[in-house]
């Protein structure tokens, strides 16, 4: 009596096992695995909040986007410069400073060129776009919302501050 529950209880248990392996390996197959787990993304309408680092590269937001998704990002909080003593402090609009008006847009190292240096900034896919201190950017492309400051790679060090910033998306 006692073997036969016992074996019936390994049966159950491995066949649990196995489903689990299975639905994680056709996740796996359908690239599904980071989508689910790792980015923890909004599937449902509602809001979610992230601090952008003024010092960080491309920062992702934690939401998902489709095509033809309304990607609203609101800076509710905090401040942030480019180049600390020398640029003010500001909500995501950047110091000014344009350089793709003042050279080729070729020749500068800030991932949007022809925005202003300092200021907010976002990434679907290939997409860039200006965020400022807030904008609704509609989508072409598919892919996680990464967001950071319209600074170079090799000029972060000498930025300071973060900024608070909501997600919306409008699907
Ligand atoms: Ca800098």
């Amino acid at each position: 009596m006692g073997e036969s529950k016992n074996s019936f209880f390994g049966i159950g248990l491995l066949v649990g096992v196995m489903v689990t392996i299975i639905i994680f390996l056709i996740l796996s197959v359908c690239g599904m695995t980071g989508y689910l787990f790792l980015e923890r993304p909004q599937l449902f309408p509602g809001t979610v909040t992230r601090t952008i680092d003024a010092r960080g590269g491309w920062q992702s937001s934690g939401v998902w986007v489709k095509p033809g998704n309304r990607v609203e990002v609101t800076v509710v909080d905090g401040v942030w410069t480019h180049w600390e003593g020398t640029e003010p402090y500001n909500e995501g609009s950047g110091g000014g400073y344009v350089c793709g008006k003042a050279m080729s847009p070729d020749d500068c190292v800030e991932p949007l060129p022809n925005y202003s240096a300092g200021g907010l900034i976002g990434r679907v896919g290939e997409e860039i776009f200006p965020v400022g201190t807030g904008t609704i950017w509609k989508s072409t492309e598919s892919g996680r919302l990464e967001l950071r400051i319209n600074d170079g790679d090799v000029g972060l060090y000498d930025n300071d501050g973060g900024l608070k910033v909501e997600v919306h998306i409008q699907r």
